[in-house]
């Protein structure tokens, strides 16, 4: 969604059904995207040995969901829907928790490394991806073909 006008409304229809992207202004005039996710964690999570901890996203099947970066992984304050439609999430700490990669193409997984000490601050994970590329990536989010997924690994 538009950060400086945010309505997860309309950023859920934006780019057709089960689709969020993420997009830096640069030029063209086309609106900055940043995507919110959000992932409720059960209890024994806080109390479990976790050995990793990885999100998965996969981009849609069109062209334009190719780029020359994935977007870098942010740790952002705890957001619901309601509030997503008063105010972008700010971000925690001084800088991604994850890089970008890149470049990656129309229908490819993609996967951030999540910190574990991020994830231990639970119970709801909460992350934003944002780009430093003007050229923009579709992924499908929680309604689309292939859903982002939050892989915890236990010891
Ligand atoms: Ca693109």
């Amino acid at each position: 969604m538009d950060p400086l006008a945010p309505d997860p409304v309309q950023c859920a229809q934006a780019n057709g059904p089960g689709v969020m992207s993420v997009d830096a202004t640069e030029g063209g005039g086309a609106a900055r995207r940043e995507i919110y996710l959000r992932f409720d964690l059960a209890p024994e999570t806080e109390r479990t040995p976790l050995k990793g901890a990885t999100l998965r996203l996969k981009t849609t099947k069109a062209n334009l969901s190719k780029s020359n970066l994935s977007g870098e992984l942010w740790s952002v304050e705890t957001f619901t829907y309601e509030s997503l439609s008063k105010r972008a999430p700010p971000r925690r700490g001084p800088g991604p928790i994850a890089p970008a990669t890149g470049p990656i193409a129309s229908d490819q997984v993609v996967e951030w490394k999540v910190p574990l000490d991020v994830v231990k601050a639970g119970p709801a994970l909460c992350l934003s991806i944002a780009t430093k590329s003007g050229d923009g990536v579709d992924y499908w989010n929680a309604r689309g073909e292939t859903p982002p997924v939050l892989v915890l690994e236990y010891e």
